[in-house]
């Protein structure tokens, strides 16, 4: 084992404590150690800190190295006389350190030892084996620079221009071709863009620049590319270096900078101004998808809004963008999902549907096969599609191929299965990858990679890990919609960080499966459409019917699409509205309501989810939280206080909803036990609606808690109610801070959740990380064909004994 200084110091100072504070971290150990548990999150650890310090007093480990320990401990594992801490000092930076609570000396040990511990703790039977797989991406990573300052993560582009530019600046001093021939590789259905064959180096290059510069100098900035065509093809130039005069100038001019000295700035321009996109790929093949009638069906939620807004935006800037570069071409995206011809009442049975408010984006639908190649013709769970994901590829390709009439110049994959399925199509295709996790299921189930066994036969998450694994390295870049999502905060662990070293005992043990630090991160967050949700006092834009429709829901007869009476209908009310998924934690809600008479005194509730009739449903999972509901409303009688709304509501009405929660001054309520990022806070914040929500998962980061929203921790519920009560409390006393908060919000939202921005910094990336892939080395051959390896060992392994 190798301790760099930090870690010597820190190990160094740790005993020196152990001999100087020895009884107390005796004492402390030998607390952790009568838990009688093998395990303890941090959560635990910290009720223990706590305790032994009201117990013992607080200043045996005030200022020590023993209490940072203690307080930056992820995971405590506990084996034999040994004690180990899995430490999170700072972000995305991790030590193991155990300690033997008879001898009382403690060391540093490196990750594998503690996965094997672990291991050792879950199947003693397999103990201490040396030669399971070990799954390590580090060495593929060595040579690649990478920032080191937590603030640089999911800033990858930023850091990537830099290395470009100087890397390009060593590369054209000798002589190299690389961004030439760059240049050169762009065509349109077979027409070269930017240069032609007269230029063939670099000095050439210069020379044609030169010229084009003096002759475009004698010509009117509003001529266009037509009007200069000629010269500039005699010159070595062919389409794309702008519409106009002006625009063609401004390209050539930064160009030649970039010649004479790279700047990292200029050559995010220029490479973001070079038409290299025409056709998208975007897949998502798992869930019900299409334009309506589908939210909130199982496994169907934020994930297709987010699609179908993306692609509206992506579309509008794709053509702003072509139309600038001097081209007349339509841009085409295709979003992939599978063919369910047994889904009545929507379009997942029809195999091409094209996208609203777009010119030539569609739905393609493509099926899955079973092994004889019989199509599935049912809804599958987001968790069993792993048999299919390959065939389905395959199949797709040729469709998008057809469709196009060519390959795609970026594919886009979303969860887990697109970004797998992203992943093999891209490698075929030899193409630019994005991936896009929404939400890694890994963080949301307590030791799912540990005790993944026991739970294999519903969640198989043994291929969805692995997938992960593999869709998450071999993509060109990666986005998330928050910080957290890739590095959590202070005190907890991000999604992704949660892959970076773990063990699935029996399965693998991941040493590093990712990096967090990685330059290929980049944080863009979605928006919420501002057609659908805008402030309730824009009230010109507010249709009657939908605001009727709305109260209809609201206040009308329940009929048997809805549960419960609002008596009193002028009181505020707290709404909340999600899948009814048990991690919604929806149910939640309604017994903190139901349990609190002083909240029902003040307030309604008003939840959306689910179906009222169990039997309207095919989840498993759907079916327990709605007997749930039912149980609830009868144990706590809300009939007259809470009114259920159980079926889908278009989301224009369900923006509408939004808006009548502000003209009655209530609150959303986002409950979540975990929410990756959270749409629903984004649009209650839109229209106006203060909103509570969880703080677990991305809302932490949406909400500046007091000023924009509020968060809660759905554990602590007392506490929630309490702080839920005392706004509705000061708001009936100060109408302003209703107001204050619902302005926060609308402003937090405006300043930082934008689709327009969004649309903008994706075509730019691809282009970057186009380029990036294009002109260096570092297109990991060596890492692919690892993922490969682990690809066929392992995930079709699996995947194969689901059939
Ligand atoms: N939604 C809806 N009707 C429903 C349930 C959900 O319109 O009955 C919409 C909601 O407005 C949001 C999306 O579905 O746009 C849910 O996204 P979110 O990110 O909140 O959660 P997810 O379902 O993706 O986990
Ligand atoms: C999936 C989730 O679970 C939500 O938290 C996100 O908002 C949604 O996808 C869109 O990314």
């Amino acid at each position: 084992m190798s301790i760099n200084n930090g870690n010597s110091h820190f190990l160094g100072k740790l005993r020196k404590e152990l001999g100087e504070n020895r009884n107390a971290i005796f004492s402390f150990l030998r607390t952790i150690a009568g838990c009688e548990r093998s395990f303890l999150l941090s959560s635990d650890l910290s009720d223990l800190f706590q305790q032994f310090e009201e117990e013992h007093g607080k200043e045996h480990f005030a200022d020590s190295q023993f209490g940072d320990l203690i307080r930056g401990t992820q995971e405590v594992a506990i084996y034999g006389c040994w004690i180990w801490f899995a430490y999170r000092p700072r972000i995305g930076k991790w030590s193991y350190v155990r300690f033997h609570t008879e001898a009382l000396d403690c060391d540093l040990m490196d990750c594998t030892e503690y996965l094997k511990i672990k291991e050792q703790i879950v199947r003693p039977e397999q103990s201490n084996d040396d030669w399971v797989l070990e799954v390590d991406l580090s060495p593929f990573n060595r040579d690649f620079p990478r920032p080191r300052e937590p603030r640089s993560i999911g800033r990858g582009v930023e850091f990537l221009n830099r290395h470009l530019s100087s890397r390009l600046f060593d590369r054209l001093g000798s002589g190299d071709n690389s961004l030439l021939n760059f240049l050169r590789v762009h065509e349109y259905e077979g027409h070269p863009l930017m240069l032609n064959e007269r230029v063939d180096s670099v000095e050439e290059l210069r020379s044609a620049l030169r010229h084009a510069q003096s002759f475009l100098a004698k010509q009117d900035v509003e001529a266009t590319w037509e009007d200069i065509q000629s010269t500039m093809n005699e010159f070595g130039f062919e389409i794309g270096w702008g519409r106009t005069v002006r625009r063609i100038r401004e390209n050539t001019s930064i160009l030649m900078d970039i010649l004479e000295a790279p700047d990292y700035r200029n050559l995010a321009t220029f490479l973001a101004r070079i038409p290299m996109i025409f056709n998208i790929v975007i897949l998502s093949p798992h869930g019900y998808f299409a334009q309506s009638d589908v939210l909130g069906l199982p496994d169907t939620g934020g994930q297709v809004i987010y699609i179908l807004d993306q692609v509206r935006f992506l579309e509008k800037k794709l053509r702003e963008r072509l139309y600038q570069q001097g081209l007349d071409v339509t841009p085409k995206i295709l979003v992939v999902t599978r063919l369910i011809p047994e889904s009545e009442g929507t379009t997942c049975g029809q195999p091409l549907e094209d996208i609203a408010k777009t010119e030539n984006a569609k739905i393609m639908r493509v099926p899955f096969r079973d092994r004889e190649g019989r199509i599935v013709p049912h809804w599958i769970p987001r968790f069993e599609v792993w048999p299919y994901i390959e065939r389905f590829t395959v199949e797709v390709e040729k469709e998008v191929l057809a469709e196009f009439g060519g390959r795609p110049d970026v594919i886009i994959g979303n969860y887990s299965d697109g970004n797998l399925a992203a992943s093999l199509l891209a490698d075929r295709l030899k193409v630019t990858q994005c991936n896009i996790a929404h939400a890694l299921e890994k963080t949301k189930y307590l030791y799912s990679d540990l005790y993944w066994m026991d739970n294999e036969s519903q969640y198989h998450f043994s291929c969805q890990f692995t997938a992960d694994l593999i869709a998450m390295n071999k993509a060109d870049f990666i986005i998330t919609s928050t910080f957290q999502e890739i590095a959590g905060d202070e005190e907890s662990v991000g999604q992704y960080e949660s892959y970076t070293t773990f063990a699935m005992p029996g399965l693998f043990r991941v040493k590093k499966g990712i990096d967090v630090y990685d330059p290929r991160f980049n944080i863009m967050s979605p928006g919420a459409d501002p057609d659908v949700y805008f402030p309730f006092y824009e009230t010109d834009k507010r249709p009657m019917e939908l605001q009727s429709e709305g109260k209809d829901w609201l206040f009308g007869d329940a009929g048997e699409n809805a549960r419960g009476e609002l008596k009193s209908k002028d009181k505020p009310f707290l709404f909340s509205m999600a899948r009814l998924d048990r991690i919604k934690n929806l149910t939640g809600l309604v017994k903190w309501y139901g349990s609190s008479k002083e909240l029902r005194s003040i307030a309604n509730l008003v939840v959306i989810g689910g179906n009222i009739s169990p039997d309207e449903s095919s989840d498993q999972e759907e079916r327990e939280q709605i007997h749930q509901m039912h149980n609830l409303f009868d144990e706590y009688s809300l009939n007259n206080q809470v009114r259920w709304i159980g079926t889908q509501l278009d989301r224009n009405l369900a923006g509408e909803i939004y808006r009548i929660c502000a003209d009655h001054r209530g609150a959303f309520v986002q409950p979540a036990l975990f929410e990756a990022f959270g749409l629903t806070v984004i649009e209650a914040m839109s229209c106006g609606v203060p909103t509570f929500a969880t703080r677990y998962g991305g809302p932490l980061e949406i909400i500046e808690d007091g000023i924009s929203g509020f968060h809660i921790d759905p554990n602590h519920e007392e506490e929630t109610i309490g702080k839920i009560l005392a706004f509705l409390k000061k708001c009936q006393k100060e109408p302003e801070e209703w107001k204050r908060i619902s302005d926060g919000g609308i402003q937090r939202v405006d300043a930082w959740y934008n689709w327009e921005r969004y649309a903008e910094k994706l075509l730019a990336l691809t282009c970057i990380y186009g380029f990036w892939k294009f002109v260096t080395d570092l297109d990991r051959e060596e890492t692919q064909r690892y993922l490969e390896v682990l690809y066929s060992s392992t995930f079709r392994r699996f995947a194969e004994q689901m059939e």
